[in-house]
C-alpha cells in the first residue's frame, strides 16, 4: 500500500544524532597548532643557528652548482632544484635522527639528502651519472637512496612516496624501533587519491608518520588556487582525525619548533600529524621550465622579503655574529661544493655490466 501523502518527511540527521567519537569526545584536531602557536620560533643558541644556516647555505650553493652543471650538459634528464625551500628540510630533519627516523620525498630530493648529512660528493656524482654516485649512477636526480640513513628516495610518481611512507611508518611500529617517518609531498601531490588512502590507514593504525606538504605555490605551471578547492592543506587530515599544523616554511626556526611539537605527538604513540609548510621555489619546476606562468617581480618579491637564508643571517647578526664570519663560511661552502663537482666530473661512468645489477628479476 502506498504511503499516505501526508506522512512526515524523514528528518535529516543532525550532528547530535551521530555516535560520539571513540575517544569520548576529547579529540582536538587543533591542539597541536595551539601548542605550536604559544612559541612559534625554536630557541636556537648561536651554534645551533649557525649550523642551520650552514646547512641551508650548503643546499643553496649545491643546487646553484647543479644548475650550472646541467647547463654545461654534465647532468642529463630531469633535475628539480630545491632553491628557496631549504628551511623546510633543515627545520624538520635537524629534529630527526638519521638511521632511526625515515625520510621519503618526491623528485625534488637533493636538499633532503644534504639535510641528512649525506656526502655531497656522492649526490653530485649521482646527478652526473657516475659509478661513485649514491645509486651507482643509475638513479640520477630523482632516484637517490641511502638506506644507511633511512633515506628512501627520491620518487618520480607524484604522490606515490606518501603511500610508501605509510609503509615505512608501519615498519617502525611493527619493529618497535621508536622511529617515525617524515613523508614529504607537494601541493600538487596533495590532490592524489592515494595520499588520502594512506592517511586513513595511518590514522586507523596509529602509525608514526608526519605528512609534510611543501606548499611552494605551484605544481609545475599551475598555481595552487587554480588546482585546489581547499588550499589550506593542513586541514585536509580532518576527515581522518589527523591534527594539522600550518607553518611558515621560510623560517627555519619556525619549522624546527613545529617539528618538535609534531614529533613529540607522534613519538608518544598518538598517530599521524599533517604539517603544511608554506614555501616558495625560486627556480622553474625543473631545468626545462621557462616559468612563464609567473612574473619575475613575484619571484624577486619573495627573495627580498622572505628568503630563509637571509632570515637566518639576520637572526645570527642579531645574536652578535660578525658578517665576515658568515662570508668566510660561504666561501668554505662554495669550495666544498666545487670539490663535489670536481669529484663528480673526474669519477668514471658505470661499467656497462652495471646495467644488470640491482635489477629485480625472476624468482621471488
Ligand atoms: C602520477 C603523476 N602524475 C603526473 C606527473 C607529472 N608531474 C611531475 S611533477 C608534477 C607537479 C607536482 O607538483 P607538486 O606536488 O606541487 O610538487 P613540486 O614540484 O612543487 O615540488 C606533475 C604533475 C607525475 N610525475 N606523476
Ligand atoms: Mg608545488
Amino acid at each position: 500500500m502506498a504511503k499516505a501523502a501526508t506522512s512526515k518527511p524523514t528528518p535529516r540527521i543532525g550532528a547530535a544524532d551521530l555516535p560520539a567519537p571513540a575517544e569520548g569526545g576529547n579529540f582536538a584536531l587543533s591542539s597541536l597548532q595551539q601548542n605550536f602557536e604559544k612559541d612559534r620560533r625554536f630557541k636556537a643558541d648561536e651554534a645551533q643557528l649557525l649550523s642551520f644556516y650552514e646547512q641551508m647555505l650548503l643546499i643553496r650553493r649545491f643546487e646553484e652548482k647543479a644548475g650550472q652543471l646541467y647547463g654545461l650538459g654534465l647532468i642529463g634528464g630531469f633535475c628539480h632544484l630545491y632553491i628557496g625551500q631549504e628551511a623546510v628540510a633543515i627545520g624538520l630533519q635537524s629534529a630527526a635522527t638519521p638511521g632511526k627516523d625515515s625520510v621519503i620525498t618526491g623528485y625534488r630530493d637533493h636538499g633532503h639528502m644534504l639535510a641528512y648529512g649525506i656526502d655531497p660528493n656522492l649526490i653530485m656524482a649521482e646527478l652526473t651519472g657516475r659509478a661513485a654516485g649514491i645509486s651507482h649512477g643509475k638513479g640520477g636526480s630523482m632516484h637517490m637512496f641511502s638506506t644507511e640513513h633511512k633515506f628512501y628516495g627520491g620518487h618520480g610518481i607524484v604522490g606515490a612516496q606518501v603511500s610508501l611512507g605509510g609503509g615505512l611508518a608501519f615498519a617502525h611500529k611493527y619493529n618497535e624501533d621508536g622511529g617515525l617517518c617524515i613523508a614529504y609531498y607537494g601541493d600538487g601531490a596533495a590532490n592524489q587519491g592515494q595520499v588520502y588512502e594512506t592517511m586513513n590507514m595511518a590514522s586507523l593504525w596509529n602509525l608514526p608518520i608526519v605528512f609534510v606538504v611543501e606548499n611552494n605555490g605551484y605544481a609545475m605551471g599551475t598555481a595552487v588556487g587554480r588546482s585546489s578547492a581547499e588550499t589550506e592543506f593542513y586541514r585536509r587530515g580532518t576527515a581522518f582525525r589527523i591534527p594539522g599544523m600550518k607553518v611558515n616554511g621560510m623560517d627555519v626556526l619556525e619549522v624546527r619548533a613545529a617539528a618538535e611539537v609534531a614529533f613529540a605527538h607522534v613519538r608518544a604513540g598518538n598517530g599521524p600529524v599533517l604539517m603544511e609548510c608554506n614555501t616558495y621555489r625560486y627556480r622553474g619546476h625543473s631545468m626545462s621550465d621557462p616559468a612563464k606562468y609567473r612574473t619575475r617581480e613575484e619571484v624577486q618579491g619573495v627573495r627580498e622579503t622572505s628568503d630563509p637564508i637571509e632570515r637566518a643571517k639576520a637572526d645570527l647578526m642579531a645574536l652578535g655574529v660578525n658578517e665576515d664570519k658568515l662570508k668566510d663560511l660561504d666561501k668554505s661552502i662554495r669550495a666544498r661544493v666545487a670539490e663535489a663537482a670536481d669529484f663528480a666530473e673526474k669519477s668514471p661512468l658505470p661499467e656497462p655490466g652495471e646495467l644488470y645489477t640491482d635489477v629485480l628479476v625472476g624468482e621471488y
